[in-house]
């Protein structure tokens, strides 16, 4: 039971705000779930799955205009605007309580107010934080109660004084004119209304894990990043690594990754897909957890062939949003299976036939599933003290000019890097897909301050950290002239992860550029792979002109910052260009 009176006292003030006709207090029993589940069976809110072939499993489908984060309805509301910074959107807390919070008057009338303690984070680790989410809708409390370690053990690890993030949610009408994704990271709130899909409802991903987080890291000194954390175990030894990658630009797939049969030798073992806290511990090492207790990962393109433990990981205990539901009533998205079904009821709730031309799962459908259902779950993945990190990568989809992998010169010039990085956008937030915009660390929608200042804790932080992670980047998908890519990735991405963990160690052969250290021809392990001398030669290559443009894409970039901007930039940015001069290539 919370005992917190300043956790109460919010309750009560939200009830009467809200005005549900009951309060429940989520506990986070099996008894709670099961009733939960009937209920929302009953009014339609879940469907019950095949129970013989997906036990545990249940199908959900938003509203059609509620499929993905709205980046734009999502505000960071500061006192002062400086404070949000340039890329965020920013309101004035004044207006931003008054004006949602006549959306939430009465907003819960005729329904269930759930409270749900929740942490992010292993109880008791000095890693976690703790968070109270309010919200009517049980399709949020079933995924809090997989994404989040919650109801009676984050009651109990509350202390009675401890600050905790408040986190108030209603579905509303969902309409997108009265949508609002609000974050008060001066007084630890977020207030999300008017939707149902997770990024925007389920509280303690991206709006607490790492709007909220980044900023509390801000102040004490630590990192919340958008990363997945995974160990690579070879002859006994595990070095761990955390990469930060827009989403769906195959975080989980690679946190999950499986070694092809042509390069044996390694165990990869996953402690994260998505989120990653990081703190300096007593040994002057770079330690992460991962906040999260289950996965929220993209349905289409998950196969036996692309990721064979995510699909093992979601054959029980698993909601599934926006996928098909077939004849079996079981699930289906695109690139499941080589060959669609036939037929089945699409993610819209309409009947869909395989040759109509439409999908039959939304390209941004979701599994929640338990962390601890995944074949690969690292044995720390309940270690309250983390895993130390080796190296960070950072990447996006380009489908020119980064080549597959490099090495960063030093953590000033990895942070730089980092800031530069640039993707290909996705079906995870709305709006146009496959545009190039800037995501600085993959974290562009999700820093809950003034990016400028972001980029400056980074440097701080560096020069805090004794002993640092090696910072990489890391290319995938980058593509010949006629659009195919150049190289296999999923499984194979692991020949990649030998020559990062090679060079932590001081081995792996590389060669010097302007950009950083890239490997030599053969300094990639390619037994066994069916790639062209011209594809790896083309995969490893940096053009200097390409990179004089990108050059000025950076500044136009940076300019937007002013005198915000660190010096340190200025100086890279400088750097860079004099060795792209100096450079005979
Ligand atoms: O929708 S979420 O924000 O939870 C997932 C993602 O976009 O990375
Ligand atoms: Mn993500």
């Amino acid at each position: 039971m919370v005992r917190n009176k300043k956790a109460l006292a919010w309750v009560d003030e939200m009830a009467a705000l809200c005005q549900p006709d009951k309060i429940e207090w989520i506990n986070g029993t099996e008894e709670e779930r099961q009733r939960l589940t009937d209920i929302a069976i009953e009014t339609g809110e879940m469907h019950l799955l095949n129970q013989d072939k997906l036990p545990g499993c249940l199908l959900h489908r938003t509203a059609q205009n509620d499929v993905a984060r709205t980046e734009k309805l999502t505000f960071i509301c500061t006192r002062e605007e400086k404070d949000a910074g340039p890329i965020n959107n920013w309101m004035d807390p004044k207006e931003a309580y008054a004006k949602v919070g006549e959306m939430f008057k009465g907003s819960m009338k005729g329904k269930t107010m759930y409270v749900i303690p929740f942490i992010m984070g292993v109880p008791g680790s000095p890693f976690r934080k703790i968070g109270i989410e309010i919200t009517d809708s049980i399709y949020v409390v079933l995924n809090m109660r997989i994404m989040t370690r919650m109801g009676d053990i984050a009651a109990d690890d509350l202390g009675d004084d401890e600050e905790f993030t408040k986190c108030l949610h209603c579905r509303g009408e969902l309409d997108i004119n009265r949508r609002f994704i609000l974050h008060f990271p001066e007084d630890n709130t977020i207030w999300s209304y008017g939707s149902g899909y997770g990024g925007n409802v389920l509280l303690g991903k991206k709006c607490l894990a790492l709007r909220i987080a980044s900023y509390l890291g801000l102040h004490e000194d630590w990192m919340a990043e958008h990363m997945l954390i995974l160990g690579l175990e070879k002859d006994g030894e595990t070095t761990y690594i955390c990469a930060a990658f827009p989403s769906a630009c195959g975080k989980t797939n690679l946190a999950m990754l499986i070694p092809p049969d042509a390069f044996p030798g390694y165990k990869v073992t996953t402690v994260g897909d998505d989120i990653s806290w990081l703190r300096i511990g007593p040994d002057g090492r770079l330690w992460a957890i991962n906040p999260e207790y289950g996965f929220f990962g993209v349905a289409p393109g998950t196969s036996y062939k692309t990721n064979p433990n995510a699909m093992d990981t979601v054959k029980k205990n698993t909601i599934f949003t926006n996928v098909l539901l077939t004849n079996d009533n079981c699930v289906w998205w695109e690139g499941m299976t080589e060959e669609a079904p036939k037929e089945g009821i699409d993610w819209t709730g309409k009947h869909w036939h395989s040759d109509s031309g439409e999908k039959g799962a939304h390209p941004n459908s979701r599994f929640t599933a338990p962390a601890e259902q995944c074949p690969s779950i690292s044995p720390e993945f309940n270690n309250p003290k983390g895993v130390p990190i080796s190296a960070i990568l950072f990447g996006g989809r380009r489908a020119k000019l980064a080549p597959l992998v490099y090495e960063t010169f030093n953590w000033q010039h990895g942070t730089f890097v980092g800031a530069t990085m640039a993707s290909e956008t996705t079906a995870a937030a709305t709006g146009q897909v496959g545009v190039v915009r800037r995501d600085p660390m993959a974290m562009r929608p999700f820093v809950g301050y003034n990016m400028a200042t972001y980029f400056k804790h980074w440097l701080d932080m560096g020069k805090k950290i004794a002993h640092k992670p090696k910072i990489f980047h890391v290319n995938w998908f980058r593509q010949d002239a006629d659009g195919h890519f150049l190289w296999p990735g999923y499984g194979d991405n692991l020949r990649v992860l030998d020559w990062i963990i090679r060079r932590c160690k001081g081995e792996g052969d590389a060669v010097e550029t302007p950009i950083g250290y890239v490997p030599t021809k053969d300094a990639i392990p390619l037994q066994g792979l069916d790639i062209t001398d011209e594809a790896m030669g083309e995969l490893l290559s940096v053009h200097r002109d390409d990179w004089l443009e990108e050059l000025d894409g950076m500044k136009n970039y940076f300019d937007q910052f002013g005198n915000d901007l660190p010096y340190e930039f200025v100086e890279e940015q400088q750097e860079l260009r004099k060795r792209l001069g100096a450079w005979d290539k």
